[in-house]
């Protein structure tokens, strides 16, 4: 019982100190002149506002997905598959980049909001290749598509490829994760993923052993890939190397949507 009365007076005095306490507020708040109240009100809304500015004008989150590789390896099917789930068949060589800010075809259906990804097709062409490197500063991440179907006669032009897209200071710095995405999946005469991340992992030793000793001049140029006395593997990559397989063609390409909402948070 003696426990309970102690707890009401406490209440009771706690009651007391807050009625005063406000009292006071209230008479402080009174003798402040309005001119002061109205200088408050404006640094609270300025404060506020700029606050705004900085989130509005802060650098916007990368969310710019590449395609990159050789020439006829499928990329401007994939691009059209993604943004109208088809094909777009007799796609001719490409001479512009395909740019494209869209919902991914597959995601339409659904409901709610989803955030767009925008889509950057690269001509694979050698002389095209360049326009890869305006982009780059943007990419949330790079598929490079490999053509599964005729991969041994190119086997050497992709590897070269991608040991320059490796080597990119953006890439390096940025840590821009790549998807290699071995394309046209729907003819059995194509090689396997695993078959083909072998290979280019072979044909990417030999370009550093051979490119290492003539960057020792050039200092400038590359950064160095892989780990020094080792034999070239993906994962010694600083950004993560990942291999998938699809077929752009038959609309078989969800390690590819995978990948862009891996990489551009819907
Ligand atoms: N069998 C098969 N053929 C494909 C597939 N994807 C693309 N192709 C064919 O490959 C050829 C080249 O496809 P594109 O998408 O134009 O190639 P690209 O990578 O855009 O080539 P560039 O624009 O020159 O860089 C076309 O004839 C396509 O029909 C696929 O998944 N399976
Ligand atoms: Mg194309």
């Amino acid at each position: 019982m003696e426990g309970l009365e102690l707890l009401k007076e406490l209440a009771v005095q706690w009651k007391k100190q807050a009625e005063q306490w406000s009292s006071h507020a209230l008479q402080y708040f009174h003798q402040v002149p309005p001119e002061q109240i109205y200088a408050a009100i404006a640094v609270l809304l300025f404060t506020s506002f700029l606050l705004l500015l900085v989130r509005l004008f802060k650098r916007p989150k990368a969310n710019t997905i590449l395609l990159s590789g050789l020439s006829g390896s499928g990329k401007t099917v994939l691009f059209y598959q993604l943004r109208d789930g088809s094909s777009h068949q007799g796609t001719v060589t490409s001479m512009e980049p395909n740019d494209g800010y869209f919902v991914l075809h597959s995601e339409k259906s659904k409901g709610g909001k989803v955030n767009p990804v925008h889509l950057i097709d690269v001509p694979g062409h050698s002389r095209l290749r360049a326009q890869l490197d305006d982009f780059l500063p943007q990419a949330a991440g790079i598929v490079f598509v490999v053509d599964a179907l005729e991969f041994l006669p190119n086997c050497r032009a992709a590897s070269e490829y991608l040991y320059d897209i490796l080597t990119k200071a953006t890439v390096v710095r940025k840590k821009i994760p790549v998807l290699i995405l071995c394309n046209k999946t729907d003819k059995v005469t194509a090689h396997s993923k695993e078959f083909i991340r072998k290979q280019l992992e072979k044909e990417i030793e030999k370009l550093r052993a051979s490119r290492s000793a003539i960057s020792a001049a050039d200092i400038a140029n590359d950064f160095a890939l892989g780990v020094p006395g080792e034999v070239f593997s993906f994962s010694h990559c600083q950004n993560k190397v990942t291999v998938a397989e699809a077929s752009g063609l038959t609309g078989e390409y969800s390690q590819v949507e995978q990948f862009v909402r891996e990489h551009v948070k819907s």
